[in-house]
């Protein structure tokens, strides 16, 4: 498989290709096609006219079969999207296997389930001078906003691409999505999915390349575009937003973030470790949701902080940085918090294999204590694997630390008190709050941050709204 957009119903590799390396040891692996402007105009042409087409006129109903179809399309495939995604990113096998893939599936028959068993409400309303009630009835019924711009990282590539885009079909929209320039492939067999599952050419359309001055940007300030859904950094959804407000282009972001993990003396501090291990570690720190900031409460802080340094140091079967660029910034971090007075416990270097590996993009699992709250390291986002452990005395303090941070997308609180549970979970300023666990999914809930995390909501109900509209129908009997 090379990656392909696919615009129309239609794969073409048009616009000068880029080299795309493996984040595992260095090497091109495949070419990718930069998608020129003209390729971005057609694949929004495209999907405006499946949207006055045949893609318009389904019904749900038909809308589900497709998706499930899909579903099913990924499945069968399910080794070649896994060697893809381990291919373009580096991630242990079984990460992409376990996760990553399944669910990828998962998303599209989610959204099948949802939007079929979506209620609307109905209001009976008396009309003024008539006697009795009933006279007419409100209802609403809800409406696609149209053509929808699907932006998406690298970091957990098909599932973040198909979290937008499986509650975007199933709302009715047609779909021009763009992946990260660092991971095409998975993007590329799902469209060979979809095409397969018959979907009407144009609703679901899919460009490669970069973002800034180029189709990322192309598609986000492109005025066919009636509604952007982003995931990415920060920074990157500011300049989405400026390009977005010429044409008053609502938009989804689900932004970075800085999430603070939060262990109470009264934790099971085996389960603490164990879990922010797996909070500050999983895909090498490159997941939105993982701890970059622990607070410890006094009385288990040296207990707490040397039982995670030694795990930490005893990892090893990690994935790498996605690129070489990513691997400098996060060093650059490494460096940073030794000037800015860091103890460092575990890691803070490159690793040596001995092996292919030494050509590609590792970095230590690091865990530094020692800052203050003031310290870049604390307070910007790193996207690696590091954390930063400082001590506490009491709940409230706790709190404060929590939530001194331009970011509010996640936080994890470790207690075996219930009621100190229900207590702090709804201070913290963050979209979601896990008690004694982490990354714990239900696809239904509410996914996003607040602050500098994000705009608005996803999962289950929540993207649908964002991707419908509802009208409001009064019919006097
Ligand atoms: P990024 O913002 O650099 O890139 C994300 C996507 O945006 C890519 O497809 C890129 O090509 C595109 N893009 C870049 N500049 C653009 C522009 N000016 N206009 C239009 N598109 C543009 O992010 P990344 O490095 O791929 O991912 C890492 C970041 O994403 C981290 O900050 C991480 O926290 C965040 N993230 C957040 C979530 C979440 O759910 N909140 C999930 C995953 C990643
Ligand atoms: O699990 C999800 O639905 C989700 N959006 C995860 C995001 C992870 C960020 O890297």
């Amino acid at each position: 498989m090379k990656p392909a957009h696919y615009v129309n119903g239609v794969f073409t590799t048009a616009g000068t290709p880029f080299p795309l390396r493996s984040p595992a040891d260095g090497r091109q692996i495949a070419a990718v096609p930069e998608a020129p402007r003209e390729t971005v105009d057609e694949a929004v042409r495209a999907a405006r006219a499946a949207m006055d087409g045949a893609w318009g006129r389904t019904s749900t109903e038909e809308r589900c079969a497709y998706l499930r179809r899909i579903a099913d399309g990924i499945e069968a495939r399910f080794e070649e999207f896994v060697a893809a995604e381990v291919a373009d990113t580096g991630k242990p096998r079984d990460l992409a296997a376990t996760v990553d893939i399944p669910r990828a599936a998962a998303n599209f028959r989610a959204y099948a389930d949802l939007v079929y068993g979506r209620p609307e409400r109905a209001y009976p309303t008396s009309v003024p001078g008539w006697s009795g009630s009933g006279q007419a009835l409100n209802y609403t019924v809800r409406r696609p906003l149209g053509v929808v711009a699907v932006i998406s990282p690298w970091n957990l590539p098909l599932l973040l691409l198909t979290w937008k885009v499986a509650p975007a079909l199933a709302a009715g929209n047609a779909v021009v999505a763009k992946p990260s320039e660092e991971t095409p492939s998975t993007a590329t067999l799902l469209a060979e999915v979809i095409d397969a599952a018959g979907l009407p050419a144009g609703a679901f359309n899919l460009v490669h390349g970069h973002g800034a001055g180029a189709a990322g940007e192309h598609l986000t300030a492109h005025p066919g575009v009636d509604a952007i859904a982003f995931t990415g950094a920060s920074a990157t959804g500011s300049a989405i937003m400026r390009n977005a407000a010429a044409h008053v282009t609502p938009v989804s972001f689900e932004l970075g973030g800085k999430n603070a993990a939060l262990v109470f003396a009264d934790a099971d501090l085996e389960e603490a470790v164990e879990g922010t291990l797996r909070s500050s570690f999983t895909h090498s720190g490159q997941i939105c949701l993982c701890t970059e900031r622990v607070y410890v409460q006094r009385p288990v802080f040296d207990a707490f902080v040397s039982a995670l340094a030694e795990r930490a140091a005893a990892l090893r079967d990690y994935g790498p940085m996605i690129s070489a660029e990513h691997r400098d910034k996060v060093l650059s971090y490494y460096r940073l918090a030794v000037e800015e007075g860091a103890t460092v416990l575990a890691g803070g270097g490159v690793p040596e294999f001995g092996d292919d590996r030494d050509g590609g993009y590792h970095v230590e699992p690091t865990v530094i204590t020692g800052l203050p709250q003031s310290a870049r390291t604390v307070r910007e986002e790193v996207f690696g694997p590091i954390c930063h452990v400082a001590p506490f005395e009491e709940e409230d303090e706790a709190l404060r630390l929590a939530n001194d941070s331009p970011y509010g997308l996640a936080a994890t609180v470790w207690t075996t008190d219930l009621s100190r549970a229900h207590r702090v979970a709804p201070r913290i300023e963050a979209g979601i709050v896990w008690v004694n666990c982490w990354n714990l999914r239900d696809l239904r809930t509410p996914f996003g941050g607040v602050k500098a995390s994000g705009i608005g909501r996803e999962g289950g109900e929540y993207s649908l709204d964002f991707f419908s509209e509802p009208v409001n129908v009064c019919v006097k009997i």
